[in-house]
């Protein structure tokens, strides 16, 4: 759809600011969703001068940017400071921190993607609002969302299985698209983890979906921007399990169960290779999965490829 796009005009008409104030009588998940909304840009903004690394690693021991811990804290500030916030979690500190007040619970990857901050590529932030203490599965999510700093910042949010897109620009929420589900017709695939690692039975579905003519290579290295893309054009992404890493990469509280829950809310699937990430109990707040999401059908198939 393009920028003048009649359809995408008249939306704008009828939703022009939908974005709440934080605090003015919302339920503690709105108020989480619109305090993340409203902080994306300081986010953004926040990037310039902190594109070095940091001198510190997070606890899956991944040297962090120093725009990961400026992220955090600014996050776990805001969202602990909330009345109903009874854990903050995030995937660059090792400690929950506790709100006090439990009704709901969020585990949060302030910057999902920040290797993409030294050649200035896509990235964003990701959250869950969980209904149980975390560590949780993801069957205890209320909600779940991702923002991508893009060409412009946008957000999609699933709450009550319903999909919404915004863009955000500065302090503003604009609807987009509203009860979003992924096309029907798959088009993109984009696969982490070195190849040398996958197990065969997974190179050869990949190869299988990339026999298929009507199927496009999209690879960014950045999980939202790689999923965002998938929720936009259909097809699957996956950072599997590697014969190097049996649970893969992903993080099971801060980035598989968010994705799969939005993911599975837009009429996909995910799957941990046999069954959906939303199912998978975790053991650790840190623990990762092997996650694959996308179009049910292709996920179907990829279940009986790994099988
Ligand atoms: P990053 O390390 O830059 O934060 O979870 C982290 C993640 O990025 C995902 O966003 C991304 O899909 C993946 O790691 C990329 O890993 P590879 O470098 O192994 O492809």
């Amino acid at each position: 759809m393009s920028a003048t796009d009649p359809d995408r005009d008249r939306d704008r008409d009828r939703d022009p600011d939908p974005d709440p104030e934080p605090g003015s009588g919302l339920d503690p998940v709105e108020n989480v969703v619109a305090t993340i909304a409203r902080s994306a840009a300081e986010i953004r903004q926040g990037l310039v001068g902190r594109r070095g690394k940091a001198d510190e690693e997070n606890p899956s021991g991944e040297v962090q940017a120093e725009a990961d811990v400026w992220a955090d804290e600014l996050l776990a500030d805001r969202l602990t400071s909330i009345d109903g916030v009874g854990q903050y979690a995030s995937e660059e500190r090792s400690e929950i921190i506790d709100g006090g007040d439990e009704q709901v619970y969020v585990a949060v990857d302030p910057l999902d993607g920040s290797s993409n901050l030294q050649s200035n590529n896509t990235m964003g932030t990701v959250f869950g609002i969980y209904e149980e203490p975390l560590p949780a599965p993801g069957t205890a999510l209320v909600a779940s969302g991702w923002i991508l700093y893009g060409p412009i910042t946008t957000m999609a949010y699933a709450r009550d299985g319903s999909v919404t897109k915004y863009e955000l620009t500065g302090g503003e929420r604009t609807v987009v698209e509203e009860e979003i589900t992924l096309p029907d017709d798959p088009l993109v695939y984009g696969f982490g983890g070195r190849v040398p690692h996958w197990h065969d039975e997974f190179r050869t579905y990949v190869r299988e979906i990339e026999s298929n003519p009507d199927h496009k290579l999209r690879y960014g290295g950045a999980m939202i921007g790689d999923v965002n893309q998938v929720l936009t054009y259909g097809g699957i992404f996956a950072y599997p399990a590697l014969e190097d890493s049996p649970r893969g990469k992903l993080r099971l509280q801060f980035e598989c169960n968010p994705i799969a829950y939005l993911i599975e809310a837009a009429g996909g699937r995910s799957s941990d290779g046999s069954q959906s990430i939303l199912e998978v109990e975790p053991t650790d707040l840190h623990d990762r999965a092997p996650l694959h999401v996308g179009n049910a059908e292709l996920i179907d198939r990829l279940e009986d490829a790994l099988a």
